[in-house]
């Protein structure tokens, strides 16, 4: 008897989470880039360099770590920037090619997804290129980091990302790795790459995005929508609940079922 297995659940909850709907505008800590972190309008390829804040107390900051060492080095490190939806009309940089939206066309979003990626984004220092380290989000914070969330926009064909959630010493906590980039439109061109964590043990002190595509040129980091204190929904999966769901007591009782059905 036909009869939905792990392994099937997991990769509908999956397809349903590329298919979710735009976040919606959410209280709290949802850093989305459409405000710098004195609450002013940033500027398209303006850089950030200031923390910003977490209503929780404490901060939380974004650079690319040039030297490796999963610190902030002023002056050292590179600092990222406030992209604009659409293409640059100065000659700027831009953050992303929307090949699947139109030829030529940058920085837009698949049609549903415009409220989602908002009016800004954050974005690798230079143009397209080869980035100058892993992007790092450091926090400063008394507060336990039990969960977060964020998006990676456009992971197209040779591109990948790791996300490592580390701890003060350095050592990996938990890591996660985003779907193997394919282009076309069955991929993620103009799409976000929603994920996230719960349940993290204590010592949470930086998260870490690596590049581990195949590819070694044409690289960007299109960044949106980061949740530093709490998991939106759909970007864990599978969440841990249903996990739990799914776990011996229900496989259990769902064989203790099927038998006396038989019986
Ligand atoms: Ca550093
Ligand atoms: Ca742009
Ligand atoms: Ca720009
Ligand atoms: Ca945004």
């Amino acid at each position: 008897m036909p009869r939905p297995t792990p392994p099937r659940i997991a990769s509908f909850v999956a397809l349903g989470c590329l298919a979710c709907a735009p976040a919606a505008a959410l209280a709290g800590d949802m850093i989305d880039f459409e405000t710098r972190p004195n609450g002013a309008a940033p500027g398209d390829d303006a850089r950030l360099g200031n923390p910003y804040s977490l209503s929780g107390g404490g901060t939380v900051r974004f650079f690319f770590d040039a030297n490796g060492n999963d610190a902030y080095d002023d002056g050292v490190d590179v600092l990222p920037r406030f992209e604009e939806v659409g293409e640059d009309d100065d000659g700027g940089f831009d953050g992303f090619a929307s090949s699947t939206v139109g030829a030529g066309t940058f920085d837009r979003a698949r049609r549903g997804y415009g409220a989602q990626l908002g009016r800004f984004f954050l974005r690798q220092p230079d143009g397209i290129g080869v980035l100058p380290g892993p992007f790092v989000i450091a926090y400063d914070t008394a507060q336990a980091i039990r969960e977060f969330s964020g998006e990676i926009w456009d992971v197209d064909a040779g591109e990948r990302w790791r996300v490592d959630v580390l701890d003060a010493a350095g050592s990996v906590l938990r890591t996660l790795l985003s779907p193997q980039g394919v282009g076309g439109p069955d991929g993620l061109d103009s799409l976000p790459w929603l994920f996230g964590f719960k349940d993290l043990p204590d010592g949470v002190t930086s998260i870490r995005l690596t590049f581990v595509g195949e590819k070694t040129d044409n690289i960007g980091l299109a960044f949106n929508n980061f949740s530093p204190t709490f998991a939106v929904a759909g970007s864990v999966v599978p969440e841990p609940s249903a996990l739990a769901l799914m776990g011996p007591a229900t496989a259990l009782g769902l064989a203790a079922a099927a038998r006396r059905r038989r019986g």
